[in-house]
């Protein structure tokens, strides 16, 4: 396997240009071995709020980051930037600016309705696994195109592609054998300030990686099963 060094550079109004796609085919059998130990192995992520401060092997978090940017996106513009955060001063600013916010929301900005959905979770404004964490990837969601002499370009489904960049984010790391959350404190403007992003780009999620704490516990969930949330046509 190898990993392909080209560097982007914009394709914007570029002519179509295709080459040969001709991945190795896998027996029906492989496909069936591989698809039922993964869903077993994606059935044991959970997401963790208690973490140990131990360090974790940094290339599996960059390479988890690497995989996340493999995301398809809309016209292929990767609108997306990952901020690794591991320096611990600026992690308890990140800490301390949305315990501010979420002390706002759960003091009565989210409503009734909202923390009553919340309730089984567990979740408070007491934000620990951002300081516990040995490392925060902040993740933003570039809203347009900004090249360097200033020229703004639209791109599309900015939502969608970030979002499913996350998912894999998150495959990713489950399956290097560490664990995350999706940490959404609202708003989040602060994060740009912070770490000193440009007008372009706009905090998507605070995503601490880590391993779990000695005593960590998570909420009794049960997922739904597959005939609850699939159907066949
Ligand atoms: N952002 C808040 C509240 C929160 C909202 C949802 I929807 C969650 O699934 C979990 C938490 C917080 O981080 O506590």
């Amino acid at each position: 396997m190898v990993i392909s060094t080209r560097r982007w550079t914009p394709t914007h109004g570029d002519p179509y240009r295709p080459v040969p796609y001709r991945p190795d085919r896998i027996s029906p059998t492989q496909s069936l071995s591989r698809a039922a130990e993964l869903r077993a192995r994606m059935d044991e992520r959970r997401t963790v709020r208690q973490f140990a401060p131990d360090p974790v092997p940094l290339q599996a978090v960059r390479d988890a980051i690497a995989c996340a940017a493999t995301a398809p996106s809309g016209a292929h513009q990767q609108p997306w930037t990952f901020v690794l955060v591991r320096d611990a001063a600026v992690r308890r600013r990140i800490r301390e600016a949305a315990e501010d916010e979420e002390r706002v929301s759960y003091d009565g900005r989210l409503g009734d309705e909202w923390l009553a959905a919340l309730r089984p979770l567990g979740t408070d404004e007491v934000k620990p696994h951002l300081t516990d964490a040995p490392a925060l990837i902040v993740v933003f969601q570039q809203r347009y195109w900004l090249g360097e002499d200033g020229t703004k370009r639209k791109h599309y489904y900015v939502d969608e592609s970030v979002g499913i960049a996350v998912g894999m984010l998150l495959s990713a790391l489950h399956l290097s054998g560490l664990a995350a959350l999706v940490h959404t404190p609202s708003p989040m403007r602060f994060l740009s300030e912070v770490l000193g992003r440009p007008a372009n780009e706009k905090a998507f999620a605070v995503i601490p990686v880590g391993y779990p704490a000695p005593d960590c516990e998570v909420p009794d969930l049960v997922r739904k099963s597959l005939d609850q949330v699939m159907t066949e046509v």
